[in-house]
C-alpha cells in the first residue's frame, strides 16, 4: 500500500468526532506498519459481536455452550505467550536514572529505531483497528484517555470489556486533551494468500514506555498485560510519572466499599503483590456479622488529593482480568458468579459439554477435558488442563457486588490504605503504621517470602516496592518520594487517611498458615476501618498499634489463643536480619532514596534493638 492509500483509508474511515492529532497519528502508524484495512472502533454491542463472531470463524476463539455459559468464549493462546514478560518491557526516559535500578533502559532514540525497524510492515495483511479508550467514568476529572492501534481482535474485544472504549471515549479528546498513544502489534504480518494461525505473536517481544512523550509501543506478544496496553502499560506505567508531575498517584490496589453493621460506609484501598488474592479480598464475602463488603476495583487504583484534603480514588478500569485456577465457589463465589455469563477466557480447560473448568474449580476433576494446549486431558495428565496463569477478562459492571459508588465521576474517599504481602513469618496479621512516612516506609519495604523461614531465620525476600516493582514507570526512588509528598499535600489540609500493614499468610511452626483468611480477613478491616475512624485504642509494637486482647474476635474465625499469639510474635534475631536485608535493599534503590526513610529505617532499628529472641503477641 502506498503512503497516498493508507491517507485516503484513514481520512475517510475516521469518525468526524476525531480530532486531527488523533487522524495524523493513526496515519503516520499506519504508514508505518501497513495494514491492509484500517477500523474505527466505536464500542458498540453490534462491532463487538462481530470482532467475536469473526474471531470464531477464524479459530481464535471457541464458543462456549450458550446455554451453560452465555455470551462466553475459551482463547488458547500460543504457548510461549502465556503471561508479562518482565524481561522484555522497557521504560525509556531520555536519563537512565530515571527508569532507576528497577527498570529495563534503552537510550529513547536506540530504541526509537528499534521500534520502527519492528513495526515496519508488521500489519501487513490485517486490520488495523483504531481503539479510543478513557480511563476512568468517561468525563470524569480523575479520568484520562488513550488510543491504541493494534492488529488483534483479541486484544480489541479484551480492551472493550478492560475500558470503557469507543466512540464516547474518542469524543473526549480534543486538541487539548492529552492523550497516550499505544501502538500495539502481534509482530505476524501475512503474505498474500497466507493462511493465519489462530493465535498469531512473535518470539521477539517488546514492550516499551516513553514515559516523556507519554507513549507505549509493544510489538509480539497479545497476552494480558503486555497486549492490552491500557492496564499496566498506561494505567500504572505511564500513568506512575503522569501522576507524579500532576500531582495525584497511580497505585497497583484493589478498591473496596465497606458498610459495617451501624451503616456506616467507608471505602479501602490495597496493594498486595500479584498473586496474593487481591481479586479474592475484592470480592470478599465477610464473615463479620452485618457487616457489606463491594468491590469497586481489584487491581488499579487512581488516587487524588482534592481542595479539602481528602485523598479520592477511581479504579481506572471496567473490568476484571484476573487468574483463574484456585477461583472456586469457596475462595471467591462471588467471582464465579460474576464469570456466569458474557466472559472471555484464555488458557482455561475445556469441558465435554462446552463449558470451562480450571484447577481447583470443583473439587472433583472431570474425567476428560480439552487442555488449554488444545489435548486431550484425563486426571491421569502429568501437566495442568489449564494454564496457571490462565485468565477472565469480564466486565465489572456484572459482579453482583459491584458497589453503586464504583463509577463516580468524583471518586470516593479512601479512609485507609492497606499493604500487604505474603509472608510466612515476621510480620503480624496487621498492625497500624504510626504515621503516613511509616506507612510510606512499609509501602517501600514490602515483601514476599519465597521460602517459610527456619525457626530464628529468615526465608528469602522478594521486594515489592508498593507492589509496583514491575508496573513503576519511574525510578522507584522518586515513587518513595512522591508518596511522601502526597501526604504532605493531605496534610496541609486534613489527617491523611492511616496506613495498615496486614499478612495473611504467616505460618507456624508446623508449616502451615495460621489464619484461615478470606472471609475471616473482614475481621482484621472491621478493626482497620475502627482504627480509621478513631473509635478503638490499641497495643503499641515495633511495627506500629495492634489490636488488643478481644478486639478481633479470632475463635470466631476458628483459630486458638496460641494461633493468635504466633501471629502476632516477635522474633529479635529474625527481624533484625530482616532489617539488615532492608538497609541493604534500601541502598540498592540509589542515591534519589529520600531521606525520611532512612530516618524511618532507622527508627525501626531502634524500637527492634531490644525485642527479645521470642516473644509471643499476647499477653
Ligand atoms: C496482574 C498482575 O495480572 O499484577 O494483575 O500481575
Ligand atoms: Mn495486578
Amino acid at each position: 500500500m502506498t503512503a497516498t492509500d493508507v491517507t485516503a483509508l484513514t481520512l475517510h474511515r475516521a469518525p468526524r468526532t476525531a480530532t486531527p492529532s488523533v487522524v495524523a497519528w493513526v496515519e503516520r502508524i499506519a504508514e508505518l506498519t501497513e495494514p491492509d484495512a484500517i477500523h474505527w472502533c466505536d464500542g458498540s454491542q453490534s462491532e463487538r459481536q462481530q470482532l467475536l463472531d469473526g474471531m470464531v470463524a477464524s479459530g481464535t476463539l471457541t464458543q462456549l455452550n450458550p446455554e451453560l455459559r452465555p455470551g462466553s468464549y475459551l482463547a488458547r493462546s500460543n504457548p510461549d505467550d502465556v503471561a508479562r514478560v518482565e524481561s522484555r518491557t522497557f521504560v525509556c526516559p531520555a536519563d537512565e536514572a530515571d527508569a532507576g535500578p528497577t527498570n529495563n533502559w534503552v537510550e529513547p532514540a536506540q530504541m526509537r529505531e528499534t521500534m520502527r525497524d519492528v513495526f515496519a510492515g508488521s500489519m501487513r495483511g490485517r486490520t488495523m483497528y483504531v481503539v479510543p479508550f478513557a480511563m476512568g467514568p468517561v468525563g470524569s476529572p480523575l479520568a484520562r484517555y488513550g488510543v491504541q492501534v493494534t492488529d488483534s481482535p483479541y486484544v480489541v474485544a479484551s480492551t472493550g470489556i478492560m475500558t470503557r472504549m469507543g466512540s464516547a471515549a474518542l469524543a473526549r479528546i480534543s486538541e487539548n486533551t492529552p492523550w497516550v498513544p499505544a501502538v500495539h502489534s502481534v509482530g505476524a504480518p501475512l503474505a498474500t494468500d497466507e493462511a493465519d494461525v489462530a493465535w498469531p505473536c512473535n518470539p521477539t517481544k517488546y514492550i516499551v514506555h516513553f514515559p516523556e512523550t507519554r507513549e507505549i509501543w509493544s510489538y509480539g506478544s497479545s497476552y494480558g498485560g503486555n497486549a492490552i496496553l491500557a492496564k499496566k502499560a498506561f494505567a500504572l506505567r505511564i500513568a506512575s510519572t503522569l501522576s507524579r508531575s500532576e500531582g495525584w498517584m497511580a497505585a497497583h490496589m484493589l478498591l473496596l466499599k465497606v458498610t459495617d453493621a451501624k451503616g456506616t460506609v467507608s471505602h479501602v484501598a490495597a496493594a498486595f503483590p500479584s498473586a496474593c488474592g487481591k481479586t479474592n479480598f475484592a470480592m470478599m464475602t465477610p464473615s463479620v456479622a452485618g457487616m457489606k463488603v463491594e468491590t469497586i476495583g481489584d487491581d488499579i487504583a487512581w488516587l487524588a488529593p482534592n481542595s479539602q484534603g481528602q485523598l479520592r480514588a477511581i479504579n481506572p478500569e471496567a473490568g476484571f482480568f484476573g487468574v483463574a485456577p484456585g477461583t472456586s465457589v469457596d475462595t471467591n463465589p462471588i467471582a464465579i458468579e460474576t464469570l456466569t455469563h458474557d466472559t472471555i477466557f484464555t488458557n482455561v480447560a475445556l469441558t465435554d459439554e462446552g463449558d470451562v473448568w480450571w484447577e481447583g474449580l470443583t473439587q472433583e476433576t472431570p474425567a476428560h477435558l480439552i487442555d488449554w494446549r488444545g489435548a486431550d486431558w484425563t486426571p491421569e495428565s502429568t501437566t495442568p488442563a489449564a494454564h496457571p496463569n490462565s485468565r477472565f477478562a469480564v466486565s465489572a459492571a456484572q459482579c453482583p457486588t459491584i458497589a453503586d459508588d464504583w463509577e463516580a465521576p468524583e471518586g470516593v474517599v479512601v479512609d485507609a490504605i492497606i499493604f500487604g504481602g505474603r509472608r510466612a513469618s515476621n510480620i503480624p496479621l496487621v498492625a497500624q503504621a504510626r504515621d503516613w512516612k511509616h506507612g510510606v516506609y512499609i509501602g517501600a519495604t514490602l515483601a514476599s517470602e519465597r521460602t517459610a523461614a527456619a525457626e530464628g531465620t529468615l526465608g528469602e525476600l522478594r521486594r515489592d516496592p508498593f507492589a509496583m516493582l514491575p508496573f513503576a514507570g519511574l525510578n522507584m526512588a522518586d515513587h518513595w518520594q512522591h508518596w511522601l509528598d502526597l501526604g504532605a499535600t493531605l496534610a496541609a489540609t486534613a489527617t491523611p487517611p492511616p496506613i495498615f500493614q496486614v499478612n495473611w499468610f504467616r505460618k507456624g511452626a508446623e508449616g502451615t498458615f495460621l489464619w484461615p483468611g478470606f472471609s475471616e480477613n473482614s475481621r482484621v478491616l472491621e478493626w482497620i476501618l475502627a482504627r480509621a475512624h478513631g473509635e478503638v485504642p490499641a497495643d503499641a509494637s515495633p511495627f506500629g498499634s495492634v489490636p488488643r486482647d478481644g478486639q478481633i474476635d479470632y475463635e470466631a474465625a476458628g483459630i486458638d489463643r496460641g494461633a493468635w499469639g504466633e501471629l502476632f510474635a516477635l522474633d529479635g534475631d529474625s527481624l533484625r536480619a530482616e532489617a539488615r536485608d532492608t538497609a541493604n535493599y534500601i541502598d540498592s534503590m540509589g542515591p534519589r532514596v529520600p531521606e525520611a526513610l532512612h530516618v524511618e529505617h532507622h527508627l525501626m532499628q531502634d524500637r527492634l534493638a531490644n525485642v527479645r529472641r521470642r516473644s509471643s503477641g499476647v499477653s
